[in-house]
């Protein structure tokens, strides 16, 4: 690689900060913010640096390997391949093709490779038990999106560069710098909100890092989310607040709504979630007043009990409140590739609940299952058991609950295989690890984050480094291994024009779909003079040819489409090099109704499944307060979940995996500062050391996901030095979201006491 400053979008989180590396003689010297980034404007976190020590790493794997009586062993490419692909394709036909079970992991989304390798591979596997970290993340965004605007990509946005309100529920950007809301430099963004007389308002059990920035913060029990955006919504409807502004048109089953909302008063909700009946009120008539205003909810109010209709009530409040569509609002990106017409070209807008998982009848979602329950389907016999596994850039052993149960499971396969560049408490595991190359080794577009942008951008980096002459990127093992199985299904050949197509695809690479994506993209290909010509027949053929027709469908997507006349031209890979720091594209703008996909282009207020699991919901209001502790998750902004705490710079300095515990619940626990603490609950404990503070709300307990590198076998030293526990030990698998299948990983009780060697020392 020359030497000098090579500008690249680090892939770490949602974010896409623009990093500039600077390389001499084929090492990094230093990684930097790329100021001239239209996005991020120079801003990096600690992680961006970590890059290169993921690069570096001497831990990485670079080869297969393949686990023998005397340890793993090293193996040549062909020779692994060939051999998954053979016992894949043994169980598939001696026990069905459900006996294969497949996850995939977070990774997966910030690598447009494996994006585009992937569907080819289910494919070729064929079965039903598919999992992925979905159902422990986002499942009850894309579940509302599908069910309120038609299409599970739709996300509203909030318009943070020009809001003067930021309501943010269950999230911490500050940590996490945005999740469905890729807005790098978060701290620098609300600045400028503040600057202009806005304000944010955050609602959380843990006053955390966005949470001392915010002009006010509440405490929130955990799980009782959509009660209070209940009482919202009803003080929207007592009030006369109600004003959906320019998407009235457009709606339907509004009276649906407010009867809905009636039972839930802020005074009936206020002892349950913590929240006094008056601020609720001031909140609901703040936000519906401030008309550049939006509410934002994540991980605190999706994976949680009541996480489906939470989370489709912020929707639903965002409409009611007229935030949604306008600038300053929540709003709908215009992405170069567009995901989400191409998927409803293709027909795949999503769909929910069509069949059920076999041991615990889970609803499917988009094909997959809630991965909260991969582990019943390889403990419990019977047609369609999963006995063979493959794990894709995925630590389930540590992302999903209970994964010491998941552990077990793992033991008990016939056969496993991971694609991964670590040796982990998943992949440990596995019989075979197929290593793909490292992120700086390959090209890099985000085609998943820009849906979710604060701001249109694009931008392509080339491979930084050249790969290892042995080295094979992800999809290049994914198309390998498709192909593989394709051919053994059919008996070990495949029709000459369905082998042309195989070898075309992995010759040609993600990287032409890609560049033909943006090439027929809304910013794509300028047809110059032609341009009132090309549109006018584009007119015709949207005229004549049925909304859903493969035509009707090409002439709305293409460059040319009216819809798009007011967009700049001419992105390409091409194009896009000559710009290493990204292309402008512009703040979001107004959109509906012509991106709305429900079938009678209306918005969907009130869908029957929403409204159907409110009875949940009643029942926990006439509950009676519970005092038990609850448990809730947390972030730091120099972890990425599981799979960066190998890096000596990222773990180093304070023990950060600690039980956060409010000083009343500590001295009730027999808890002091410096202690070990015990949390246990039925599905397993954890000993970590206790951290008083009075910034957990009483009643809450907080530990950090991601931890637990305890697991013997594992070749990552430096985490194994930094251990932490496992927080998803303690959390049961079993406790969901009943509505949406997704993982209650927030809100779940525990029993928190000094660990007991501490108990017996003191008494001794
Ligand atoms: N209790 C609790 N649990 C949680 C959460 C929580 O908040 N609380 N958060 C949930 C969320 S939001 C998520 S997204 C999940 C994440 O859960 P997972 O996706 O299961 O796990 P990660 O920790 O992201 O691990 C990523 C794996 O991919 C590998 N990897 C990294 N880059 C690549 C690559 O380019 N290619 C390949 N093939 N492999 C790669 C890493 O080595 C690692 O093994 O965790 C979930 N679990
Ligand atoms: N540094 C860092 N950045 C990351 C990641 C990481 O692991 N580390 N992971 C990435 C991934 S995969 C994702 S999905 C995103 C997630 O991005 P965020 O959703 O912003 O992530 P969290 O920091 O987990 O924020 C969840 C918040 O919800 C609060 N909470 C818990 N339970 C409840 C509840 O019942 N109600 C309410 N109102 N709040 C609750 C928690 O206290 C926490 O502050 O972050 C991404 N970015
Ligand atoms: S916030 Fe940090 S990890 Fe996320 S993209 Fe930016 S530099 Fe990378
Ligand atoms: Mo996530």
């Amino acid at each position: 690689m020359d030497n000098g400053t090579h500008f690249r979008t680090c892939h770490l989180c949602e974010a896409m900060c623009g990093i500039a590396i600077e390389v001499k003689e084929g090492t990094i010297l230093s990684i930097k913010g790329d100021e001239n980034d239209p996005l991020s404007q120079g801003h990096i976190c600690p992680k961006a640096v970590a890059i290169k020590d993921l690069h570096e790493d001497p831990e990485r794997l670079r080869k297969p390997i393949r686990r023998t009586e005397d340890g793993w062993q090293e193996m040549e490419w062909d020779e692994a391949l060939d051999l998954v692909a053979s016992r894949l394709h043994r169980v598939r036909r001696e026990l069905g093709r459900n006996a294969v079970g497949v996850y995939l992991g977070n990774p997966n989304v910030h690598n447009h490779g494996s994006l585009i390798a992937n569907p080819s591979f289910l494919r070729a596997l064929g079965t039903q038990n598919r999992f992925s970290a979905t159902s422990n993340d986002q499942l009850p965004h894309m579940l509302a999106s599908l069910e309120v605007f038609g299409h599970q990509l739709m996300f509203p946005i909030p318009d943070i560069d020009r809001t003067d309100l930021f309501i943010c529920i269950g999230a911490n950007p500050m940590a996490s710098n945005g999740s469905l809301m890729t807005v790098p430099d978060f701290r620098g963004r609300l600045k400028a909100l503040q600057a202009r007389g806005g304000q944010m308002i955050v609602i959380d059990p843990r006053r955390t890092e966005t949470a001392v920035l915010a002009d006010a913060f509440h405490f929130i029990t955990p799980g009782s989310d959509a009660l209070m955006l209940m009482a919202m919504v009803h003080t929207l409807f007592d009030e006369h607040l109600v004003n959906p502004g320019h998407t009235e048109q457009w709606l339907k089953d509004v009276d649906l709504i407010r009867l809905a909302a009636l039972p839930f008063s802020p005074e009936s909700v206020s002892g349950h979630t913590g929240i006094a009946a008056d601020t609720l009120r001031q909140l609901t008539r703040q936000f519906a007043g401030t008309s550049k205003a939006a509410l934002y909810g994540r991980m605190g109010t999706s994976t949680q009990a009541h996480g489906g209709v939470a989370t489709w009530l912020i929707y639903v409040l965002n409409i009611l409140a007229g935030k949604l569509d306008v600038p300053g609002g929540v709003m709908f990106t215009q992405p170069a590739v567009d995901l989400v017409a191409l998927a409803a070209m293709s027909g795949q807008k999503g769909h929910f609940d069509k069949r059920r998982s076999r041991v615990r009848q889970l609803p499917e979602f988009g094909g997959e299952y809630p991965a909260n329950t991969m582990a019943d389907e390889m403990l419990t016999p019977g047609d369609g058991q999963i006995k063979a596994f493959v794990t894709i850039a995925g630590n389930p052993v540590l992302s999903n609950p209970d994964g010491g149960r998941l552990e077990q499971a793992l033991e008990g396969l016939d056969f496993m295989v991971s694609v991964d560049y670590y040796l982990n408490e998943t992949t440990r595991h596995a019989d075979i690890i197929l290593p793909p190359t490292a992120a700086l080794e390959r090209s890099h577009y985000d085609l998943i984050f820009n849906l979710f942008s604060v701001r249109n951008t694009a931008k392509y980096s080339p491979a930084l480094f050249e790969r290892g002459e042995d080295a094979r990127h992800d999809w290049e093992i994914l198309l390998g291994l498709a192909h593989r199985l394709e051919r053994l299904r059919k008996g070990g050949r495949l029709p000459l024009r369905a082998e042309l197509g195989w070898r075309a695809f992995k010759q040609l690479g993600p990287d032409s779909v890609l560049d033909l994506a943006l090439r027929s993209g809304p910013y794509g290909t300028d047809v110059g003079p032609l341009r009132p010509l090309a549109q006018s027949l584009a007119d015709l053929i949207t005229d004549i040819f049925p909304a859903g027709s493969p035509l009707h469908g090409l002439a709305e997507l293409s460059p040319v489409y009216r819809r798009w006349s007011e967009l700049p031209k001419g992105l390409s890979i091409r194009s896009l090099k000559d710009s290493p720091n990204g292309v402008d594209l512009g703040p979001l703008s107004p959109c509906l109704p012509e991106r709305l996909y429900t079938r009678d282009n209306r918005i969907n207020l009130a869908p029957r499944r929403y409204l159907d699991d409110l009875d949940r919901l009643h029942q926990r209001l006439s509950s009676p307060v519970s005092n038990e502790l609850r448990l809730i998750g947390r972030r730091h902004v120099r972890s990425n979940n599981s799979w960066l705490h190998n890096s000596h710079r990222l773990v180093k300095g304070k023990t950060r995996c600690t039980l956060m515990i409010h000083p009343k619940d500590a001295s009730r626990c027999g808890l002091k500062a410096g202690d070990m603490a015990e949390v246990s609950s039925a599905t397993g404990q954890v000993v970590l050391p206790v951290e008083i503070t009075e910034d957990v709300m009483p009643g809450v307990v907080s530990i950090p996901h991601g931890w637990g590198h305890t697991r013997e076998g594992t070749g990552q030293s430096v985490a194994t030095a930094h251990a932490g526990v496992s927080i998803n030990d303690v959390i049961a698998a079993d406790q969901v979201d009943q509505l949406s299948g997704t993982s209650a990983l927030n809100g779940q009780s525990v029993k928190v006491r000094l660990w007991r060697a501490e108990r017996n020392r003191q008494r001794a």
